[in-house]
């Protein structure tokens, strides 16, 4: 065939250059689909670094076919805007706590109840176990696939202005929570202010004095610098929140089934390497808030936790939630 200037420019707005030209876009991407995964947390932290771990596997068993990128740091956006743009497909996976899902997912409010887990080794065995994956799979109508949990060890409250040993000490705090109307219930409940107000702006208000206070595990405390403008940690450890990793419906459906099940495995595999990380990281977040001036105090833990049925009654309001703390509660 031979090509006059005008008849090639004709040709290749044709569908034959189209469809060859993206199936050369198609091949190459094949060969290196990159998975966008947000977090908010900076490098280094366990989460980021778990994900990375995930990355890794990925890419041996897919043998570099697919690959993870992460955007640490917030870089995507705050936790509740990411969560939008996962189910849309903006965002391939995110690594998010639970609770800024709790309005969209009701199941995400049984493990963060207060005080539904008695240990973290009542944490790790129901969300190991079958309570767990009923969970994960509840996120799917959502636009949501729930690949794994992560540790979040416990939340407890710290503030700037004095330690608190009982509710009646938490009288008129202003206390951020995340997004979330079971923690907005629960800080309500024991009598303080409670302020929802995304992860990445709590520093400067605790530092401004809008909010008195806030609620996080060990790791968070320390790595937003918080215990720098709020020195008190009570260990009220009202909270066993977990992580969660999910990826976007739409880009996992994309996947063939054995790339599928490569992300799965994966997701579940990077689990132990992220417990590990967790463990010597709570360790060394209170250690180091600690030898930097925080003051922790226990607290009286049967008050905060008689101050709770409200709460519980409010969030586990159908026979299927009030069925999952039944079965939580069952677990040895
Ligand atoms: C941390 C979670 C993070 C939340 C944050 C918060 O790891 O996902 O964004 O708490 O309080 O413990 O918003």
């Amino acid at each position: 065939m031979k090509f006059t200037r005008r008849g090639f420019a004709g040709f290749a707005a044709g569908a034959g250059f189209a469809a060859t030209n993206l199936t050369i876009v198609g091949r190459a991407q094949a060969q290196a689909l990159v998975l966008r995964s947000a977090d908010t947390h900076p490098d280094g932290y366990p989460t980021v670094e778990a994900v990375k771990h995930m990355g890794t596997l990925i890419e041996q068993r897919t043998s570099g076919r697919i690959r993870v990128q992460m955007f640490h740091s917030s870089q995507l956006g705050q936790e509740r805007d990411t969560i939008d743009q996962t189910r849309f497909g903006v965002i391939d996976m995110n690594r998010i706590n639970m609770a800024p899902l709790n309005n969209l997912v009701p199941e995400t409010n049984v493990p963060g109840l207060p005080f539904v887990f008695r240990s973290v080794d009542h944490m790790r065995k129901t969300m190991d176990g079958s309570v767990g994956e009923d969970i994960l799979r509840a996120f799917e109508p959502h636009g949501l696939v729930g690949l794994a949990y992560y540790d979040s060890g416990a939340r407890s409250f710290y503030n700037g202005r004095r330690p608190i040993n009982v509710p009646a000490d938490m009288r008129g705090l202003k206390i951020r929570v995340q997004q979330s109307d079971l923690f907005v219930a629960l800080v309500q409940a024991l009598g303080a202010n409670p302020t929802p107000m995304p992860f990445g702006e709590v520093f400067s208000a605790l530092q401004s004095g809008t909010i008195d206070g806030a609620e996080n595990n060990w790791p968070s405390y320390e790595s937003t610098r918080h215990f720098e403008v709020s020195k008190f940690y009570s260990l009220s450890e009202h909270s066993m929140s977990p992580e969660v990793l999910v990826m976007s419906k739409r880009r996992f459906d994309a996947l063939s089934p054995g790339d599928r099940d490569i992300v799965r495995q994966a997701a579940k595999d990077s689990v132990p390497h992220m417990r590990g990380l967790w463990d010597a990281r709570e360790k060394s977040a209170e250690a180091a808030v600690v030898a930097r001036g925080s003051l922790v105090n226990r607290v009286q833990k049967q008050e905060f936790i008689a101050a709770m049925g409200p709460v519980i009654d409010r969030f586990a309001n159908t026979p299927a939630l009030k069925a999952l703390v039944s079965r939580i509660q069952a677990i040895a």
